[in-house]
This record gives C-alpha cells, sequence and structure tokens, in this order.
C-alpha cells in the first residue's frame, strides 16, 4: 500500500533558522527526516528530536525521494548541485525554498531536469517560529506532478499555494509580497526616525502608526482595480495633491535631522508622472510608470 503521508521521508539540507524550522515541522508530523548543514554542529538538535545525520550532502540525497534545501543564496545551492551527480539526483524530487529570483528559479529548474530530478520551487511566507502554524504558508511552482505527489509531505510547513507550472512564479510572488512588506517597513522606520527627533517614544508613537496603516491598506483593492483596468483618474488624492505635498515630507526630514534616502526616490517618480501629463491619476498610475519594459 501506499505510504501514509505522515511516512513519507524527507530530507532536508541547509539546517538555518528556517531550514532547522522546516525540519522540526516535518519531524513533528511523524516524517522520517535526514538533516545535513554545511557546519555539522547544527544538525545536533534536530537530532536530538529524533532526525538522522547524514555526512555529506550526497547521503542525504540518497535518504529520501524528497529533498528541501534551504540555503542562504541560490548560489549556494548551485554550489551544492555542483557537488552532485545526474546518478545521485535522478528521481529525486528538489524542492528548492531558498529565497531568489524568478530568473534564477527557472535557470534551476533546467539543471535539475537535466539531471533527471524534478524541481519545485518555493517562497516561504512565514519567520521561522511560524512554520507548521495556521498562518504559515508556502508558494510552489515548477513540476506540478512532484507537487501533487508531495502535497501531503509539505503540507507539514503550513498552507500549500501552486502557482504555477513555471518555476519562476512562486520567486514572484513570493517576491510581491515581501516587496510590499518592505515598502511597508521603510515607511514605518522613516516615520519612527522622524517624531523620535522630538523625544516622541516610538512605543507610544506605533500605537497611532497601527492603525493608521491599517486603514491606508483598505485602498489597495481600489488602487489594484484601477491599475487592472487601466482608468486611473482618482477622487481619493490626485499625483498631483501629492506632488504638492511631498517637498514638506522631504525638507521636514532634513530640519530634523533625519535622511531623505528612503524618501527621495519618490519625489523623483511624483515628478516624472505629472510632467508626463498624469496629474490628475492617482497612485495606481505610478505602478506603469514603474514599469521600464
Ligand atoms: N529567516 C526568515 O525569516 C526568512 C523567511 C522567508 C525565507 N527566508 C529565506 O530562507 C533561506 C534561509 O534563511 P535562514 O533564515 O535559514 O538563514 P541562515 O540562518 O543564515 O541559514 C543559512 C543556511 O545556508 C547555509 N549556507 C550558506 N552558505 C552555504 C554554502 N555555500 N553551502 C552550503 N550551505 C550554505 C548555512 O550553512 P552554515 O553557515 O550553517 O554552514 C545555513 O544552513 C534564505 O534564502 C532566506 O532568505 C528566511
Amino acid at each position: 500500500p501506499a505510504p501514509s503521508p505522515s511516512s513519507s521521508p524527507v530530507s532536508i539540507l541547509g539546517l538555518g533558522m528556517m531550514g532547522g524550522a522546516l525540519a522540526a515541522a516535518f519531524l513533528n508530523t511523524g516524517h522520517p527526516v535526514t538533516v545535513w548543514n554545511r557546519s555539522a554542529s547544527k544538525t545536533g538538535p534536530l537530532v536530538a528530536q529524533g532526525a538522522l545525520p547524514a555526512t555529506t550532502a550526497a547521503e542525504a540525497v540518497a535518504a529520501s525521494p524528497l529533498v528541501v534545501l534551504c540555503l542562504l543564496t541560490n548560489d549556494n545551492v548551485n554550489e551544492l548541485l555542483a557537488g552532485l551527480s545526474e546518478k545521485q539526483l535522478a528521481g529525486r524530487t528538489l524542492v528548492n525554498l531558498t529565497n531568489g529570483t524568478p530568473a534564477q528559479a527557472r535557470a534551476l529548474a533546467a539543471r535539475a531536469e537535466k539531471l533527471g530530478a524534478r524541481y519545485l520551487d518555493g517562497g516561504i511566507m512565514a519567520v521561522p517560529q511560524m512554520i507548521g502554524g495556521p498562518a504559515a504558508y508556502v508558494f510552489y511552482s515548477g513540476d506540478e506532478q512532484a507537487y501533487e505527489t508531495h502535497r501531503p509531505t509539505l503540507a507539514a510547513l503550513g498552507g500549500t499555494k501552486w502557482t504555477g507550472s513555471d518555476a519562476g512564479l512562486a520567486a514572484l510572488n513570493d517576491l510581491g509580497l515581501l516587496t510590499g512588506m518592505y515598502g511597508m517597513f521603510i515607511g514605518v522606520v522613516q516615520a519612527l526616525a522622524l517624531v523620535r527627533t522630538e523625544n516622541i517614544k516610538a512605543e507610544e508613537y506605533a500605537e497611532l502608526l497601527v492603525p493608521w496603516i491599517t486603514a491606508m491598506l483598505g485602498l489597495v483593492p481600489e488602487i489594484a482595480r484601477d491599475l487592472d483596468s487601466g482608468q486611473h483618474l482618482t477622487d481619493v488624492s490626485s499625483l498631483a495633491v501629492n506632488q504638492a505635498a511631498f517637498p514638506n515630507f522631504l525638507t521636514a526630514f532634513k530640519e530634523q535631522g533625519v535622511s531623505v534616502e528612503l524618501f527621495e526616490p519618490f519625489q523623483a517618480l511624483l515628478d516624472r508622472s505629472v510632467e508626463a501629463g498624469h496629474a490628475a491619476d492617482g497612485l495606481s498610475r505610478l505602478a506603469e510608470m514603474l514599469t521600464v519594459r
């Protein structure tokens, strides 16, 4: 009989903060787990939880049909693959959860295919502490058959979101969400840097900042709808109004002794958009103006 999902063996290569959490989640759901890390000392805590240590990457790959990679960069993944032969990789499914670009994922998928392996790329939407919990999920793309086969096992990490058979799509979705997150954090650190110049406690100000940002997030669907429809005219806040107000921000930052390095480019984008004739449009127009090809 086919093995139940929890008895499918998994190998994890890369036991950093995230890889360690992934291995623990597979262990917690009853999977036989083999672990390998460049610095062998990181296998210790997982072995104590029941994982089998592999002394080489090749040994870890040989131990399971499903091989999860979570290294720092895709250059590291390419380096690791360079040390493995077609004989070692053929028939394995590689699930690469290392952060990377769509082009890197496509190149890795082609490389894996040449080596006779199936390839899934993944983008983890969680921090290590969330892995295996209800809010964590992972975008996947690549070999759909491999995804369907291993989905029950991968569910140990959290939700599974299929983005398509183009291997680059998981990274695209991942980077898109992280871009939104970084944009938010850029605003947060700038706001806190500004108010603390007048001795306002950051923690106190966060109580105002969180509901404000949350309320502004309500505008996102409308911006997205305008972008999709190409109808950018707004009755909320035009680019002309934003362009007129924005120098106040840059001036205040300078007056208060806060760097403008994060915000100056936004002024330049507003200026360019208004000069191009989009003064009456809303923020959705900026997404079009940012597209360079
Ligand atoms: N931590 C997080 O919150 C984020 C959440 C979203 C996904 N990211 C991405 O996950 C990848 C791994 O991140 P991490 O947090 O586990 O990172 P580290 O704790 O720094 O662990 C890095 C592991 O990579 C190994 N490694 C580095 N270089 C090499 C190499 N040349 N060959 C083999 N392995 C290598 C490193 O090994 P060692 O230094 O312990 O020997 C760690 O196992 C990453 O893409 C995030 O963007 C995490």
